[in-house]
């Protein structure tokens, strides 16, 4: 968890995990002058912070996070702490809480296209925007390459962008990536500082050479009705499973991903009809998140089938 506490009285509260959860705190940043403090953190992480803090902020904002049954019963019991947040998630997989529960608001598509917590986060603050502070080509396109890069959208023109500001993301860290960007001149269109590209570019071809390398060593096995294919991988986990799931799309359903340095698995898939957010839960209730993109951490529930698929593939590896 990071957090940057200066007595201001907005906070907000986004995902550590990746870029889209960095963009709003960035947004913000730049929205407010810095006048703004944040945490960045976990799902599990929300309930234990608020529950510390609530009291100091006049608004909380919570970005590109799902609230988890903690969260929600925190939130649902105090009617002080319903009026001070505002929430902005896009994780179909909390849909039917968000029917539940009025202060959840999960939004999955927009204008025909999968959304990010980013660009409700930015909807939002365009909304407040009088001076056209944000309203410039310099924040869409810094918001559209971090939304096409969180859903893999491969029809935007911005996802090379977007992918490479998850490389610099992953090299330098969050508290690096927040600094850098909340601190970017803005100019006309969105830009990478040249000092960072050449770091990006040997980036890239280490995470080439990784994911060929997960591609060569992956298990095809059986989960419930699913043909699927499992990396024991620590790394780039959309790329690996991504690349799974595409190169063998005629023997698998989806590509899943242990990763016991974190202990936590990650769902890619390619096809429609099958619901990744859903899948998710049914390993664990902790699962959840979208269509072709989900996960879940790895707990009693799940740890038989999770040895298995180890076993599995440390025999097949022999
Ligand atoms: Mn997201």
């Amino acid at each position: 968890m990071i957090k940057y506490f200066n007595n201001n009285n907005r906070l907000v509260i986004s995902h550590i995990e990746d870029i889209d959860g960095m963009g709003s705190i960035i947004l913000a940043n730049i929205f407010w002058d810095k006048q703004v403090d944040y945490v960045a953190c976990t799902i599990p992480e929300v309930a234990i912070i608020l529950k510390e803090v609530w009291q100091n902020y006049e608004e909380i904002y919570i970005c590109d996070l799902p609230l988890d049954n903690e969260a929600i019963s925190l939130i649902g019991n105090n009617v002080k702490i319903q009026e001070k947040i505002k929430h902005f998630d896009h994780h179909a997989s909390e849909l039917d809480n968000a029917k539940k529960y009025s202060f959840i608001n999960e939004v999955v598509n927009l204008n025909n296209k999968q959304t990010s917590g980013t660009e409700l986060f930015y909807n939002y603050l365009l909304s407040l925007d009088a001076n056209n502070k944000i309203n410039q080509d310099y924040f869409k396109e810094f918001v559209e390459a971090t939304r096409s890069a969180d859903v893999w959208d491969l029809k935007s023109s911005l996802i090379d962008l977007g992918r490479s500001l998850g490389t610099l993301h992953s090299i330098l860290g969050p508290e690096a990536y927040i600094s850098i960007f909340s601190n970017n001149e803005i100019k006309e269109h969105f830009y990478i500082d040249k000092m960072y590209l050449s770091i990006i570019n040997s980036a890239d071809k280490d995470k080439e050479n990784y994911v060929d390398s997960c591609l060569d060593k992956v298990l095809i096995t059986k989960y419930q009705n699913y043909n699927i294919g499992v990396s024991l991988s620590e790394n780039y986990r959309s790329f690996v499973g991504n690349s799974i799931a595409s190169k063998y799309k005629d023997l698998i359903d989806f590509a899943l991903i242990i990763n016991l340095q974190k202990m936590k698995c990650s769902l890619r898939g390619i096809k429609d009809d099958i619901d990744l957010g859903k899948v998710a839960q049914s390993f664990a209730q902790n699962g959840g998140g979208h269509k072709k993109a989900a996960g879940f951490y790895i707990n009693d529930e799940c740890i038989d089938i999770i040895e298995k698929f180890v076993v599995e593939y440390i025999r097949s590896k022999k």
